[in-house]
Order: structure tokens, then C-alpha cells, then sequence
């Protein structure tokens, strides 16, 4: 049975030490095993305190790395890759003191940045990428943690939309500290066929995202959940199932996740609706 979690992101952004210790008591309460942590800006929130917080509440974590303006791994100034792998490295010794095994997220470009290239400029980019990963996954191999690398859809970046191009650029790092994070809501635009985008990820999967097709709670929406359930069960996933939503009453993630509508009557009906539902298709 797989963990279900859910994002912190649902409710708030920043997070703070005061809402995650608010989220994680509702959060257990309600049921969940895993509290999802996004780390904005080195700072906004105490590991350790976090660390012990979760612990009380029965939680385990995940940990999402951040991509905004000015992060960046490829096509950018030295200094941009260095302070990048930098906040990486930073984001594996909080995923150490919080448990996390995976921090999972775009660790390669900036969100909302697209670039058209060439197939060989785009081979390219990917040749740069593992040369600029590469220090981060042995950092994060160090850490006993894996760096979960997430294609978006083509709105939000142009380097790695599908599973095959995420397979290709992070072919030769090693699998035990780099791997693909499924988020459906983006396998669901790019992916033909999502339940077979999941067996060619296969091992190579490190961190699993899911909501509804339109961002709100797994179960009312058009996935097919079966297919994607049953596709996860081959390959042996048995990882968390977290859901990844975005409050729209905070200007700066409503805007870089496009969430311009309310997509539940409220933010915990998104958490326990999906949660009933992804108890049910789990147990
Ligand atoms: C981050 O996990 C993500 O899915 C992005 O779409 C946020 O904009």
C-alpha cells in the first residue's frame, strides 16, 4: 500500500514554521501518512523543529525543491549553476534532517522558462545538465537521499517535458541518487499514453505526484485511475502518493502554478476528498 501524502502547497507559500506545524496536526488527523515540505528560500522553515513536529503527529516527510526566476542548472552564468547547486545541496541536508528520502521537483530550469532548440542544442542541454546534476546527486548519494527530476508540461518549461527526454538526459548518473518524479497533472498534457509513460519510467521512478486533470482532487476528474494504479503495481512502486495542489489565495504561487479558479469549495475538501479517494483505490 502506498503512503498518501499531501503538499503544504495546498494551503500556503511560503511555508512558515507555524503553518507546518498547524498542517501537519490536520493532516494526521485526517489521515494522511506523508506532510510534503517545499523549500522556497533556505530559512523560511526549521528542519529540525519540523523533524520532531512530524514525528509527534506520526508524519513522515517529502521534500520539494524550488525552481523560480534565477535557479538554474543549464544556459545560464557560472555563478547562477553554483548558487543553483548550492540551494540543491542545501535542499538534501534539509530532506536528511526532515527523512526524506527524495527531494523531487524541475531540477534544471527555472519554471515558466522555454527556449526553443535544436535537436542537437537540446542534446546538448542535456549533456550540460548531467555534467551540472552530477555533483548535486553525489551529494545527495552522501545524503542516502535521491534527487527526483520532474518534466513539466511545455507551458512551464522547454527542456524536459516526457518521461522518454527525462530517461534520456539522466542516462549515465547514477540510479541510486537520480530518478523521475511522475506528477500526473504534467504526464497527463505530455504523455500518450500515462499508464505506459509509468512502465518505461519503470525503476527509474523516485517520487510520485497526483491530482486531479484540472489541478483539483484525485477521483473527481477524467484520469484513468486504474490504468495509473495498475501501472504503478508493475513496476513495484511502492513509494508515496502525495498530492500536489496550490492554494489560489497567495499572488505568488497562484500565479507561477496558473491557478486563476478556485478548484474545491475549500482547500481541505481538495486534501480529504482525495484522500478518501486514493484510500480507496490503494487499500
Ligand atoms: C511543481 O512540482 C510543479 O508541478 C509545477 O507545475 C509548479 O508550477
Amino acid at each position: 500500500m502506498n503512503p498518501l501524502g499531501v503538499s503544504t502547497w495546498v494551503w500556503t507559500s511560503p511555508l512558515d514554521d507555524d503553518a507546518l506545524a498547524d498542517l501537519a496536526g490536520r493532516v494526521s488527523d485526517w489521515g494522511f501518512d506523508v506532510l510534503e515540505l517545499p523549500v522556497e528560500n533556505p530559512g523560511d522553515w526549521d528542519p529540525a523543529r519540523a523533524a520532531k513536529v512530524l514525528t509527534d503527529e506520526g508524519l513522515t516527510a517529502t521534500v520539494c525543491l524550488v525552481m523560480p526566476p534565477g535557479r538554474e542548472l543549464v544556459a545560464a552564468p557560472p555563478e547562477t549553476i553554483r548558487a543553483t547547486q548550492d540551494y540543491l545541496r542545501h535542499v538534501i541536508d534539509v530532506a536528511q534532517t526532515v527523512g526524506s528520502p527524495v527531494i523531487g521537483g524541475p531540477a534544471y530550469s527555472s519554471v515558466g522558462r522555454t527556449w526553443r532548440m535544436t535537436p542537437q542544442q537540446r542534446l546538448d542541454a542535456y549533456d550540460e545538465l548531467r555534467t551540472n546534476l552530477a555533483p548535486v546527486v553525489h551529494h545527495a548519494i552522501e545524503a542516502g537521499i535521491k534527487v527526483a527530476v520532474e518534466p513539466l508540461n511545455r507551458y512551464e518549461t522547454s527542456l524536459l517535458n516526457t518521461v522518454d527526454q527525462t530517461l534520456t538526459a539522466l542516462d549515465g548518473l547514477p540510479a541510486e541518487g537520480v530518478g523521475v518524479l511522475l506528477d500526473l497533472y504534467h504526464l497527463n498534457i505530455e504523455e500518450r499514453n500515462v499508464p505506459d509513460a509509468i512502465r518505461r519510467t519503470g525503476s527509474r521512478t523516485a517520487h510520485v505526484q497526483v491530482c486531479g486533470n484540472d489541478r483539483g482532487s484525485p477521483g473527481l476528474d477524467h484520469h484513468d485511475w486504474p490504468g495509473v494504479m495498475a501501472a504503478f503495481a508493475d513496476i513495484g512502486y511502492d513509494g508515496a502518493l502525495c498530492i500536489e495542489s496550490f492554494t489560489g489565495d497567495n499572488d505568488a504561487i497562484a500565479t507561477a502554478a496558473s491557478i486563476w479558479r478556485p478548484l474545491a469549495d475549500t482547500q481541505d475538501e481538495l486534501a480529504t476528498a482525495g484522500l478518501t479517494f486514493l484510500r480507496g483505490l490503494t487499500s
